[in-house]
């Protein structure tokens, strides 16, 4: 490279870094940044916009429609990569910028690596205020970017040419490592993206981010064997670190070989296939009778790669044990700690490998076995009567997921984020091949399902993505059905109309305000929203869009839409119509959602003394 060669601007020298970054793990390495999403505005148009436009080669640009779709485009993209590959996306100032806010958050709460290059006002502050900057009146040196400092796991602002190379580096330390991943922020005011200067030439040299195996303290892992042979009813529970270490064969052979049964989180599902002797299901709020029975009697949790939400621990209620003890395999120290675990804080593969090694031929009491057996097999007629025809005009959901259960390819991915058919799908889905289940339950936020759907097929074109989104989700964001349409990007989208939010409706009703506020009725005479249907056309909407889009209401109908869609390229959407009242319902579980103390209304007086009751279950693990 000669002097003039690294005269570039900042923008410039950015994409070409983004192009030569590459990741190893294992004996597998790849480029990092597999292309950039973008939506321009003065804010990126002439910096990375101008550098884009003469990208290195194996950059691809993608325009979305939505800033905050890209980024749950780019976490789903990095989720289904198990975190060794994402996207970049680049936003103009102001709106742009801020619709993404949303996206960082729901990336680093599931611990995704995603790199957020908002634009931002300019540094010589000269022409200040300009078009959509927010004027701080006491401090010049904030902007709306300043909103993504607790939502990223790194963030900086790049005022001067000179900040750039050291900012990247730090940029790719963290969304390379395990343990801190998450949105990383690099704020680039638009003067700055557009400046020319001198780079080290060192900087665009290809560069191998080797992602580490790290080994737990011996002695704790000494230790945690000797917790485990001690204990008669131990139970682990698998998380999303399960995946992304690639360590379900791993965690499979631990559990065969001990006998103890594993139950999964949203984002551990799929860490076992569904029919494995060990699997017990879904555990938590949203869990199965089998899991949610064995952890309540469980003295020994072995949690794997799981930040423990209350999701998982029922707010706390889901050990009840008055002798339970956590050993915790993490990455990161803040979850290997939680509930005062022993903490093993290393890789979930070669943690359990080790931990597998020093238990040697110790396996579970044969009593217990028959126990876990026999729970698994019930809960498998559960199941099974639940995806039975049950006949009736309007299908329930759980008959529905059946239904795309059972026509689903073994390897195919379901993708959800929130509303009642993650509850349902975490219980009812029948993952057979790990990452078949894509659930973004840490944020769960509506939206995510359709951009997700597209990051996930981008991730992994010869698996069959069915997205599975309710209608309140479907109207928050459906918009990037238009992107998949542009990408050529093969979709089953299955939208599931109760008009409404079920699930919220659902809680509503749990705490005596019966579904208020949570149907989509016209406003009528009385002033309130309970009138005649607001009554969308999901199969219109979609189709205006470019997808091949169908109404199916029964069993057949939906069989045969599945069938068409499978034949098809492009996206299909196809819209059921469910019955909001056939819920599935929990399984022994609670969810600590706090009724009001005081209210002129007699439903909520009685739940509130059901509350009480029930929060007397909830626990320190101290
Ligand atoms: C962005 C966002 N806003 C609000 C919520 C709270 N919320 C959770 S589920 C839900 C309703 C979802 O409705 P729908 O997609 O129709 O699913 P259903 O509950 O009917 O199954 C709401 C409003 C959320 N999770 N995300
Ligand atoms: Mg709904």
């Amino acid at each position: 490279m000669t002097k003039s060669d690294s005269r570039m601007t900042v923008a410039q020298a950015l994409v070409r870094f983004l192009a030569a970054q590459r990741v190893r793990r294992d004996n597998q390495e790849q480029a990092f940044f597999a292309g950039v999403f973008g939506i321009f505005g003065h804010g990126n148009v002439a910096g990375i916009g101008e550098a884009l436009a003469h990208r290195p080669a194996p950059l691809p640009f993608y325009l979305p429609r939505n800033e905050q779709a890209m980024v749950h485009t780019a976490a789903a993209f990095a989720k289904a990569s198990n975190r060794l590959r994402t996207l970049a996306c680049t936003s103009s100032i102001g709106p742009g910028a801020t619709n993404m806010v949303t996206g960082a958050a729901a990336a680093t709460i599931n611990r995704l690596p995603v790199l957020l290059l908002p634009g931002d006002i300019f540094a010589t502050r000269l022409p200040d205020p300009v078009l959509q900057q927010l004027e701080f009146p006491s401090s010049r040196d904030a902007s709306v970017n300043d909103c993504f400092k607790p939502v990223s796991r790194y963030w900086d602002r790049i005022n001067r040419a000179e900040q750039l190379p050291s900012a990247l580096m730090e940029a790719m330390r963290v969304l390379t490592s395990p343990a801190d991943t998450g949105a990383v922020t690099l704020a680039l005011p638009q003067d700055v993206q557009a400046e020319a200067a001198e780079f080290p030439p060192a900087l665009f040299e290809p560069r191998v981010w080797t992602i580490a195996r790290n080994r737990p303290d011996r002695a704790a892992l000494a230790a945690a064997a000797e917790m485990i042979r001690a204990a008669a009813r131990p139970i682990i529970v698998a998380g999303g670190g399960v995946l992304y270490s690639e360590a379900p064969a791993t965690l499979g052979a631990f559990a065969q070989a001990t006998g103890i049964p594993v139950g999964e989180t949203q984002a551990g599902k799929g860490a076992l296939p569904f029919d494995s002797p060990q699997s017990v299901g879904a555990i938590g709020v949203t869990g199965t009778t089998a899991a949610n029975r064995l952890a309540r009697e469980a003295d020994l949790v072995l949690v794997v790669g799981s930040r423990l939400s209350d999701f998982t621990t029922a707010s706390k209620t889901a050990f009840a044990a008055a002798n339970v003890r956590f050993v915790a395999i993490n990455v990161a120290e803040l979850d290997a700690h939680k509930h005062a675990a022993l903490p093993l804080i290393g890789d979930a593969r070669v943690t359990l490998e080790e931990l597998g090694a020093a238990l040697g031929s110790w396996s579970v009491a044969p009593k217990y076995a028959s126990e876990i057996a026999t729970l698994k097999a019930g809960w498998e007629r559960e199941v099974d009567e639940i995806y039975a025809p049950a006949g009736g005009a309007v299908m329930s959901q759980g008959e529905v997921i059946g239904i795309v259960n059972d026509f689903s390819a073994p390897d195919a991915v379901v993708v959800c984020a929130a509303g009642s058919l993650p509850g349902d799908l975490h219980k009812l889905w029948r993952t057979r091949t790990p990452g078949g289940y894509h659930l973004e339950y840490g944020y769960s936020c509506m939206g995510y399902e359709i951009a997700g759907g597209l990051g996930i097929r981008m991730a992994q074109p010869n698996r069959d993505v069915y997205v599975m989104v309710g209608d309140g989700s479907y109207l928050m964001m459906a918009q990037e059905i238009a992107t998949a349409v542009q990408e050529k990007v093969k979709l089953t989208v299955l939208v599931l109309d109760n008009q409404g939010f079920a699930s919220i409706g659902g809680l509503s009703k749990a705490v005596g305000c019966d579904g208020f506020g949570t149907r989509y009725q016209r406003r009528s005479d009385s002033g309130e929203l309970d009138g005649v249907p607001v009554g969308v056309d999901f199969t219109a909407n979609a189709a205006s869009m470019g997808a091949h889009a169908v109404l199916a209401v029964s069993r057949s109908e939906i069989e045969a839409a599945l069938r068409d869609a499978w034949s098809r390229d492009g996206v299909s959407v196809i819209v059921v119509p469910v019955d909001r009242d056939k819920s599935v319902g929990g399984r022994e579980s609670w969810w600590d959602v706090p009724v009001a103390e005081t209210s002129p209304l007699p439903e909520v007086r009685r739940a509130r003394a059901a509350y009480e009751k029930a929060r007397r279950s909830e626990r320190h693990h101290l």
